[in-house]
C-alpha cells in the first residue's frame, strides 16, 4: 500500500502520484456509498495495481475543500478575472471572493489582460478590491507583465486558480513556467475557433512547496452558507461594523447601520455593498426554502 496525491480527475479514474511515479487508480466503491469525493488536491492510500495502475482506499483527513472548482488542501486562491475580452465580472468575483473565503483559503486577486484597457480603467476596476485589503496583480501574460508577482504570490503554497472561462488562467500557468504551459497545452482540447479551453482539474508541481491547480472556468457560481455569515467575507466592513447599534447588524435595513453610513459617504464602494447585498437577499431565499 502506499499513500500518494491526487493530481488528476477524469471520468471516474484518479491520477495519483508517489514519489515521482504516477497511477491511473480508480476509487473503491465504499466512497460512492458513504457519499465521499475523491478531489484533486486529495492525499490518499491506495493499492497498486501493476506497474501503473492502483486503487484508492482511503481519502486521509483534508486540511480545506472548494467545491467549485472541486479541489482539497488548496491553501490560497488566485482569482483570475480578465479586464477585457471577456468583460471585467466584479459580482462574480464578489462571489468567488466569498466562497473561497468561506473555504478557509487566502485570496489574490490577478486582473488579466491589462494591455486591453488603459492604466486608469484597470485602476478605477481594482480600487474597491485594494480597498478591502486584497492583494491586486495586474498582469498581460503574452506580454510578461505582472508575472513575477505572480510567481511571488504563488511561492510555497498551493494555489488554485478560479475564474470564468477565457479569463486567462491556463495562459498566466504557460507564462509562469514554459514545461507548465506545455503540460497544460496536453490537458486542453481545442474546440471552436483554435481555443484551448480547460477541461480538466490538474495539479500541478513548480518545484520545492509551489503547486498549482489549474481547472475549467465558470460562468456563475452558488454559494453555500448562512446569510448571517456573509458579513464576515466583507473586510472592508468589519472596522465600521463595531458601530452598528445592533451587534448582530447584517448591514440590510437594520437602523443605525455604520456599514450603510460608511457606503453613504463614499467610504465603502457601492459595487461592493450592492454585491453584498445581493447575496444576502439570495441566501436568505435559499434559507427560507429549506424549511
Ligand atoms: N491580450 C491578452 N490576451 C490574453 C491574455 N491572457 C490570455 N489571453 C488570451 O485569452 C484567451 C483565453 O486564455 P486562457 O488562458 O485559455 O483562458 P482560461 O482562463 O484558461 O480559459 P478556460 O480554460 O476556458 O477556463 C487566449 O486566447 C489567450 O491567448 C492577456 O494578458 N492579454
Ligand atoms: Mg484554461
Ligand atoms: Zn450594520
Amino acid at each position: 500500500m502506499g499513500t500518494g496525491l491526487v493530481i488528476r480527475s477524469l471520468a471516474g479514474f484518479f491520477d495519483v502520484a508517489d514519489a515521482g511515479v504516477v497511477r491511473r487508480c480508480r476509487a473503491r466503491g465504499v466512497f460512492r456509498k458513504r457519499g465521499v469525493r475523491v478531489l484533486v488536491g486529495d492525499r490518499v492510500q491506495y493499492e497498486p495495481v501493476g506497474q501503473a495502475e492502483g486503487v484508492i482506499t482511503e481519502v486521509l483527513p483534508r486540511r480545506t475543500e472548494l467545491v467549485r472548482p472541486p479541489v482539497a488542501n488548496v491553501d490560497h486562491a488566485l482569482l483570475v478575472f480578465s479586464v477585457a475580452t471577456p468583460a471585467f465580472q466584479p459580482h462574480l468575483l464578489d462571489r468567488a471572493l466569498v466562497a473561497v473565503s468561506a473555504a478557509g483559503l487566502a485570496a489574490t486577486i490577478a486582473l488579466t489582460k491589462c494591455d486591453l484597457a488603459p492604466d486608469e480603467e484597470v485602476l478605477r476596476l481594482a480600487a474597491p478590491y485594494v480597498a478591502a485589503g486584497y492583494p491586486v496583480l495586474r498582469t498581460a501574460a503574452p506580454l510578461g507583465i505582472g508575472i513575477d508577482a505572480v510567481r511571488q504570490a504563488i511561492s510555497g503554497r498551493m494555489t488554485v486558480f478560479v475564474g470564468p472561462s477565457g479569463a486567462g488562467k491556463s495562459s498566466l500557468g504557460n507564462a509562469l513556467s514554459p514545461d507548465l504551459g506545455l503540460k497544460m497545452g496536453e490537458v486542453s482540447e481545442k474546440i471552436g475557433r483554435g481555443r484551448h479551453t480547460t477541461r480538466h482539474v490538474e495539479l500541478f508541481h513548480l518545484g520545492g512547496q509551489t503547486y498549482v491547480v489549474d481547472a475549467p472556468g465558470f460562468s456563475q457560481l452558488e454559494l453555500d452558507l448562512a446569510p448571517r455569515a456573509l458579513r464576515d467575507y466583507f473586510p472592508e466592513f468589519h472596522d465600521f461594523a463595531q458601530r452598528c447599534a445592533y451587534r448582530g447588524c447584517e448591514h440590510a435595513d437594520e437602523a443605525s447601520c455604520a456599514v450603510r453610513d460608511a457606503v453613504a459617504r463614499g467610504e465603502i464602494p457601492n459595487e461592493r455593498y450592492t454585491s453584498y447585498l445581493e447575496l444576502l437577499r439570495e441566501l436568505r431565499e435559499k434559507e427560507a426554502a429549506r424549511y
